[in-house]
């Protein structure tokens, strides 16, 4: 059995940016699924992680919390051929900024119009969506133009960055499309999907598509 268990939904944006992690690398773990199949899964994660978010890591005795933490504690404790953390601090210091872009103004917004759309209709909040939709128009011109000149979201080599970017903006496209002009962000979420660690993250969450509150377009 391997040492390392993740809890994680295969639909969850959060888990797929520490699957794609530990994809790249190969590395052994045991997938405790939060799904009905593994009913236990959920309690086990409360007593881990009262927070009751995902994904979480439990390496024997640690418990890890947070995607981006997950991915820095195996680059160090875990390490594999690719390397998710720039060897050049100064690289790593942009794919750390890039992360954060990720999880900040294209995740939380996109989050937004999903939570909305799960309250009781009397207490949604029109106002909180617009001014996530705002958010995510300036993230996407902005990234557009950081994208003209780069592969990878912090240069050259694929990156801790890139684990976010690829369920980020695949759900935030869905959920408020990214639009045409803006040609090098989409070339972008196209390269991202094309990476197999990302594109087997994809796969294992088809089977979750009719979950998607806001009605899962006909498309990756
Ligand atoms: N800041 C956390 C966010 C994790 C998160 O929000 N996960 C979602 C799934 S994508 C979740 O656990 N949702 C369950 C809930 O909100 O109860 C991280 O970076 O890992």
């Amino acid at each position: 059995m391997p040492a390392l268990k993740l809890y994680a939904h295969p639909f969850s944006s959060y888990c797929q940016k520490a699957l794609i992690a530990l994809y790249e690398n190969e590395t052994p773990f045991e997938y405790r699924a939060l799904t009905p199949e593994q009913p236990e899964a959920f309690a086990e994660l409360e007593a881990l992680w009262p927070f009751r978010l995902f994904p979480v890591l439990k390496d024997g005795e640690r418990t890890v919390a947070e995607a981006t933490i997950i991915i820095e504690y195996l680059h160090v404790h875990h390490p594999g051929p690719v390397r998710l953390i720039p060897g050049d601090p100064r690289i790593a210091i942009e794919a750390r900024f890039m992360d954060r872009v990720f999880d900040n103004y294209i995740a939380t917004p996109q989050s937004k119009f999903v939570f909305d759309k799960l309250r009781p209709e009397a207490t949604r909040d029109p106002y909180g969506v617009a001014e996530a939709g705002k958010r995510l128009d300036t993230a996407y011109r902005w990234l557009d133009q950081v994208m003209a000149t780069r592969r990878w979201a912090a240069g050259d080599t694929f990156s801790l960055a890139d684990c976010a970017a690829a369920p980020m903006l695949f759900y935030a496209d869905w959920t408020y499309p990214i639009p045409k002009t803006f040609a090098h962000l989409r070339a972008y979420r196209e390269r991202l999907l094309a990476r197999p660690s990302f594109a087997r993250a994809v796969d294992e969450a088809r089977p979750y598509r009719h979950l998607f509150p806001l009605g899962a377009p006909d498309r990756d």
